[in-house]
């Protein structure tokens, strides 16, 4: 608005705009009086109706649900509740655009103690007129240069200044310190900003300024810091209303009304923008000419109508605009005008106030107007005073009928019949005119007599509300840095990654060569891939995994069908002695034989013993050492296959013919080789990892045989056991290694596999909690419980189709009391857990199917590898980030992942055929 008054007239000097021929009679000057003011009373009927159009229109924007209708835009602001009283620290605000052209730098300090207030320092500038209609950069070189101007006249000894920017205009949000601009409202029109993250433009602005460092923590609307900043103890404020030179309001709404969000617990702030409220059905009938008038005028014709009929900036220019017509229809001034009468913006918001206060108003009217060059009649200033008081009136009641939608709003969402509620209020209309507050609280007790309001003027135009969010956003922000330090090793970059790859290349070489290796590199004896020319019944045992199976693998020309059965293996069992674990195994094979009328039948058996063996046949494996929590007695170091013969041998009555003991990476590549020949490589990511893959026999020192190939087991769950992997290793690795059954043992394997994942999970929360980033730094029993966060977790919270709300349940049902950034930080920590496993695991694939497609100098390789284990399989996200990591370290390789349908009890029954048909072949 330009500045008022035109220039050089002197009080009561007289202008030439009057009319020449007679001014209306009395009797018509009343009824013109009447009519004009007429059109500015509202009634009951349409304040309802407004009341009810904008509750509509919020009710629909939460939805998310853009119509015509929904004018009002509902914001999420990031505010998820309101003032604790334990906020403490200094903080820097810089309030923006909420006072008109002018912006106000302040330093508030919060004591965290309950009712201890420190008033704060402040300083306001004027924006020039030139700055506020100019570029983006002008204004916000503008702001930087006022905290500069601040700091040097109020010196504070802080460190790391940290700020907290109130922008007191519609901006979408996505966090506490990302905001982009809608679009200018209340005269400002600065160019390059509408649409841009206006904490960006101003963290630049600080930058380019470069006096002080100054940390932007978070962006409020200025109906926010009203709210916040309301005084605890007179309950805390839900509502935050402004009425300055703009109006809005905020409020506290249920988390789950609103869309926008994925949140279902909780409240959370939500700026209305009710500005913008506009509906023609029932706004038009209380638009009168003047309001038309005004908008036409206005920066932003159209928009913001709402705003028009109640804000400060436009009270004023009502007000002359009636005060004008009133003049030329010769009922005002004796039908003269001025110059300065006919200029937009000639009458602020403090003249209005000035002239309708009851006790003053009178000689203000006279003042006022005779410095706008127009002398006064008699009843004039009467009439005047009764122009500013329809004028505000209206705009209070306006005001009124938004509020008790709100009011309205708050009830729906509680699902309360009465409600009990402190609004903060701030604005200068508020605080300089004398009855807005009193026709305000009069209509909406009018409008909705079922709530008891409670009005809580804000003391100081929310600086304090505004520290109170970036006391918040600071420690949300220092929780993130934390968080961030926290999860940083478990980033790995790809030069990291190669040199996985690399090592794990080296020490594939060195095992083949027999020499000192993590990896054991043990040749399995099985030397082809089925040719599908493998027939008969088969039984297959499947140990290692989360389940022990009995299988009965029947293969004929139609195909393989596979009856099994699942059998539990105790932890003691597991845990117990060697004689108890496999007698436990032939067990459940005799009851699976009953249950399938095998009994007595003596089928030759493949048996998947999923832990490192060493081979020296396909019918010996000698147990190096127990993983996977296994542990059982007297059986590393001996042949695994005697002990369940033995075993066997103990249950008399029971004939078994063991043919051969597979891995269960083999009995995986084995199975899908079956359905694909190009499968040269079994995968399993399950409790444990492993790989195995077709190695030229050549290679292969511990066994003889230039030309053909056999299938080598890696064991790779313990490379890096030799410390080649301790670059990568975190303290929460440590820790779950420390407290495994096998310390400094199967470290890749503690790294990737399902049976650890959680656990490293469980450690990072608790060392969380411990710096209080997490669950507000209380410690519970049951994250203090070893394996209680499952690794299935991992995939349920990472799956994309479990929104925030669904981790939340995850982790209440582990009694972990949390809030919804701690839900979203929960996430961040499986995310970065299983994505470092995977692209590990990745690594390892890349390191196989470049030395197969060296193996056999190959400029491109195609190979499918098959894989197996529940955590490839349910992890959402697990299997594409394998494949991209292999991708990019193999770019050579085309790699096909084949899920294992069968598992391989299937793999080691084709096994045990291909050596029945071999032995066969040598039989004839
Ligand atoms: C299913 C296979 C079995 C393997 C298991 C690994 O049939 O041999 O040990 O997958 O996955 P886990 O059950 O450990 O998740
Ligand atoms: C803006 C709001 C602000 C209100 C009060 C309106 O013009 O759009 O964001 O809260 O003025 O300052
Ligand atoms: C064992 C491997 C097995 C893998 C997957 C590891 O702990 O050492 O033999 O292949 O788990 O089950």
């Amino acid at each position: 608005m330009e500045s008022i008054g035109p220039a050089g007239l002197q009080p009561g000097e007289r202008v030439l705009g009057c009319p020449q021929e007679g001014l209306p009679l009395p009797s018509d000057r009343s009824e013109l009086v009447q009519e004009c003011l007429q059109q500015f009373k509202v009634t009951r009927t349409q304040l309802q109706q407004i009341q009810a159009s904008l509750l509509d229109s919020m009710e629909q924007a939460l939805k998310g649900q853009a119509s015509p209708a929904s004018t009002v835009r509902m914001l999420p602001t990031y505010v998820g509740s309101t003032p604790h009283g334990t906020e403490q620290g200094n903080f820097l605000v810089l309030e923006l655009g909420a006072t008109g052209a002018s912006l106000r730098v302040l330093w508030v300090t919060l004591t965290g103690i309950k009712g201890h207030r420190v008033e704060p320092r402040s300083q306001e500038f004027v924006i020039p007129e030139e700055v506020v209609l100019g570029t983006g950069q002008q204004l916000f070189d503008f702001a930087a240069c006022c905290l500069s101007e601040f700091l040097d006249a109020h010196p504070v000894e802080n460190q790391g200044l940290q700020l907290g920017f109130s922008f007191s205009f519609p901006c979408h949000q996505t966090g506490l310190d990302r905001s982009t601009l809608i679009s200018w409202t209340k005269g400002f029109r600065c160019s390059g900003v509408e649409g841009q993250d206006v904490v960006q433009l101003l963290r630049d602005a600080i930058q380019r300024q470069g006096a002080y460092s100054i940390d932007v923590v978070a962006v409020v609307n200025d109906t926010v810091g009203t709210m916040m900043g309301c005084e605890p103890g007179t309950g805390p404020c839900e509502i935050g209303l402004i009425v300055d030179t703009g109006t809005n309001a905020c409020y506290m709404e249920e988390a789950r009304h609103v869309a926008a969000l994925d949140e279902d617990r909780g409240r959370t702030c939500v700026s209305i923008e009710w500005g913008s409220f506009d509906n023609d059905r029932v706004l038009g009938p209380v638009m009168t000419t003047f309001d038309h008038a005004l908008d036409q005028e206005s920066l932003n014709p159209g928009a913001q109508r709402f705003e028009k009929m109640i804000g400060g900036l436009y009270l004023g220019e009502l007000v002359r605009l009636v005060l004008a017509h009133l003049a030329r229809r010769g009922i005002l001034f004796g039908g003269c005008t001025s110059p300065a009468l006919l200029s937009q913006g000639s009458i602020r918001l403090e003249y209005v106030a000035m002239m309708e206060s009851p006790s003053t108003g009178a000689a203000h009217v006279h003042t006022i107007l005779q410095d706008l060059g127009l002398s006064l009649e008699a009843s004039d200033a009467e009439l005047v005073q009764r122009v500013c008081a329809v004028v505000c009136t209206r705009a209070a009641q306006l005001c009124a009928a938004a509020l008790a939608a709100v009011l309205t709003r708050l009830q729906h969402s509680r699902e309360q019949q009465t409600l009990q509620v402190a609004v903060a209020t701030g604005g200068q209309v508020f605080e300089r005119h004398p009855r807005f507050h009193s026709v305000l609280q009069e209509t909406v007790m009018l409008l909705v007599p079922e709530c008891d309001v409670s009005f809580i003027p804000s003391v100081d135009g929310g600086g304090r509300g505004v520290a109170m969010v970036t006391a918040v956003a600071a420690r949300l922000a220092a929780h993130r840095r934390l968080l961030e330090e926290t999860l940083a090793p478990f980033q790995l970059n790809t030069k990291q990654l190669e040199a996985v790859q690399v090592q794990m290349r080296e020490a594939m070489a060195k095992g083949l060569r027999g020499e000192t290796s993590s990896l054991r590199m043990l040749p399995t004896y099985v030397r082809a891939t089925p040719d599908g020319s493998e027939r008969g019944d088969f039984l297959a045992l499947d140990l290692g995994g989360t389940n022990f199976r009995v299988l009965l693998v029947r293969l004929t020309e139609g195909g393989v069908q596979i009856i099994n059965q699942v059998y539990s293996i105790p932890e003691c069992v597991a845990q117990g002695s060697g004689q108890q674990l496999f007698d436990h195994i032939v067990d459940c094979i005799v009851d699976f034989q009953q249950r399938q009328g095998l009994s007595g039948q003596s089928l030759p058996l493949g048996f998947t013993f999923s832990f490192p063996c060493k081979q020296v046949g396909l019918d010996q494996g000698i147990l190096l050492s127990w993983t996977k929590g296994f542990n059982a007695s007297d059986c590393e170091g001996h042949d695994v296959v005697h002990l369940l013969r033995e075993a066997i041998k103990r249950r008399q009555a029971v004939e078994l013919n063991v043919v051969a003991i597979v891995n269960d990476t083999v009995g995986t590549m084995m199975s899908c080789g079956y359905e694909d020949p190009r499968c040269e490589m079994g995968l399993i990511v399950g409790t444990g990892t492993n790989a195995c893959y077709m190695e030229e026999l050549q290679n292969v020192v511990d066994v003889a045989g230039e030309s053909g190939q056999m299938c080598i087991n890696m064991e790779w769950g313990a490379f890096g056991d030799d410390g080649s992997l301790g670059m990568l290793s975190t303290c929460f690795d440590t820790s779950v290694d420390q407290a495994s059954i096998n310390p400094g043992k199967q470290r890749f394997e503690k790294m990737i596999s399902g049976m650890y994942l959680g656990e490293i999970v469980r450690h990072i929360l608790l060392h969380l909690t411990s710096v209080g980033v997490l669950f507000r730094g209380q410690q519970t029993q049951c994250l203090q419980t070893r394996d209680i966060f499952k690794t299935k977790f991992l995939s349920e919270i990472e799956s994309d189709s479990l929104a925030l709300r669904q981790v939340r349940t995850i982790l209440e049902d582990l009694g972990l009391p949390l809030t919804s950034d701690d839900a979203l930080m929960v996430l961040e920590v499986c995310q970065a857990v299983s994505r470092r496993a995977a692209q590990l695991c990745g690594a390892g694939v890349a390191a196989v199917v470049e030395k197969i497609r060296e193996n056999r100098g190959l400029e491109e390789l195609t190979v499918s590898v098959g894989v197996d284990g529940t955590l490839y399989k349910l992890h959402p996200h697990f299997s594409s980030l394998v494949t991209a990591t292999v991708q990019e370290l193999a770019p050579r390789c085309k790699v096909i992942f084949l899920q294992s349908e069968d598992g391989s009890g299937k793999g080691a029954a084709l096994v045990t055929a291909v050596a029945c048909r071999l032995a066969q072949k040598t039989r004839v």
